[in-house]
């Protein structure tokens, strides 16, 4: 018995070997072959191994028992199955913005796969206030085909419902259901981290405001029962790897049939976390202008490239009868839009009021300009979730967020 043949958590050592193993053929036999951990993430491992001879890279994923953010958080490593296979869906609905997956091993729950080579993990680049103008017309070209082509507006039906029984989540769905729709909200785990100097406004604003629960609750179960599209499920800025040309989305884990919203709305709100750094810690006002303007102009093109483009895929690809109905169409995106707008709202208020943080607003390192970027950004996630069916193009939540900056002072 090799000692593959058992799952155990690899170290940089054991990786090298494994990929010998796993893939004989992907490096040279003389290769000299190195091993770094590389992985930022709240959950798994990530190893990139080099040929140190050719240069030639590849990375192996490995899903552990007990999550890096928390060791009393065990989590199915059932989810590598789950990434390997969205991984090679995506790449039929859009190709090229995802990262090749050579192979997956369910024993060691590994995915061997495509290194990102020349591109950088978006959050990074963009706490560096690096601009990328192509972002908004290729993270909506990736929403529309993804989603719209494994909605059952244009997959075949029993192809869906045998992907749906594929992507039975059931662990990672409890974390969003937890960390996402409920306790920001209630902090019925106690686990919530606030800011000190934001306790009070969250007592008052979040955790005392009724009318907001009921919100969430609504938006709670349409993420639990709305098998909408194949969803990447954790759409955020540490998900996207880029650089002037291209991106490529990566770490889908999360993945399930649920609302489209919850993809799209994720990449809004992170978005605005980035709008918010660049106000908050751009010195120089010009380059904050040309940062800030950026960040907004995708907040606006994210959601209006997707209508655009929505239209164009619907027409081409869609195949249920009924779905072809007049007006249908547009009655369709308009649930779509809402749901983008409530989880836009409830991605800004989980990552400021929830355990898991960004680093976008952590690292302000300025307590009053936290504080101003927390509560502009929870007044702005308040409007979302509240008033979500009032959201239906992007000049919508630019108004929003210009409204709220006058509202609550620079
Ligand atoms: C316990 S995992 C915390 C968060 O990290 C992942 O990236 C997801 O966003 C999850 O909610
Ligand atoms: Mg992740």
């Amino acid at each position: 018995m090799n000692r593959f043949e058992k799952y155990f958590l690899m170290n940089e050592e054991d990786v090298a070997d494994y990929v010998r193993f796993k893939l004989p053929d992907f490096f040279a036999s003389d290769a000299k072959l190195t091993c770094k951990e590389i992985g930022d993430g709240n959950l798994n491992y990530v190893f990139r191994v080099t040929d140190d001879l050719s240069g030639k890279t590849i990375i192996v994923k490995q899903a552990g028992e007990e999550l890096r953010i928390s060791k009393e958080m065990h989590v199915s490593t059932d989810r590598g199955r789950i990434e390997a296979r969205i991984l090679g869906i995506q790449n039929k609905y859009a190709p090229g913005y995802v990262p090749e997956v050579y192979s997956y091993d369910a024993v060691m729950c590994a995915i061997l796969m495509e290194d990102m080579i020349g591109h950088k993990m978006m959050r990074t680049a963009l706490i560096d206030h690096d601009i990328f103008p192509e972002f908004a017309g290729q993270i909506s070209t990736f929403l529309v085909n993804t989603l719209l082509l494994t909605s059952d507006v244009c997959m075949d039906h029993k192809e869906k419902e045998r992907l749906t029984a594929e992507f039975v989540n059931p662990d990672l769905c409890e974390i969003t259901h937890d960390l996402v729709y409920t306790e920001p909200f209630i902090n019925d785990k106690g686990r919530n981290i606030v800011f000190e100097p934001m306790k009070e406004f969250v007592e008052k604003n979040i955790y005392a405001d009724e009318d907001l629960h009921l919100a969430a609750a609504a938006l709670k179960f349409d993420f639990m029962t709305n098998a909408q599209a194949l969803i990447h499920g954790d759409l955020h800025t540490g998900s996207v790897f880029i650089n002037k040309e291209h991106i490529y989305v990566f770490d889908p884990e999360f993945a399930f049939f649920g609302p489209m919203g919850y993809d799209i709305g994720n990449i809004i709100a992170n978005m605005l976390f980035a709008h918010f750094n660049g106000i908050e810690t751009i010195e120089d006002e010009t380059e904050r202008q040309r940062f800030t303007d950026w960040t907004l102009s995708c907040v606006q093109d994210i959601p209006d490239m997707f209508i655009e483009k929505y239209a164009g895929v619907f027409d081409g690809n869609v195949k249920d009868p009924m779905a072809k109905t007049l007006k249908f169409k547009q009655r369709y995106l308009e649930g779509i839009l809402k749901s983008t707008a409530g989880v836009t709202g409830l991605e800004l208020t989980r990552r400021i009021v929830g355990m898991a943080k960004v680093k976008d607003i952590t690292c302000i390192a300025d307590e009053k300009k936290r504080v101003h970027a927390e509560t502009a950004l929870l007044t702005i996630a308040k409007r979302l979730i509240l008033d979500s069916g009032k959201f239906i193009c992007g000049s919508d939540y630019i108004s929003l967020v210009n409204d709220t900056i006058r509202k609550i002072g620079e």
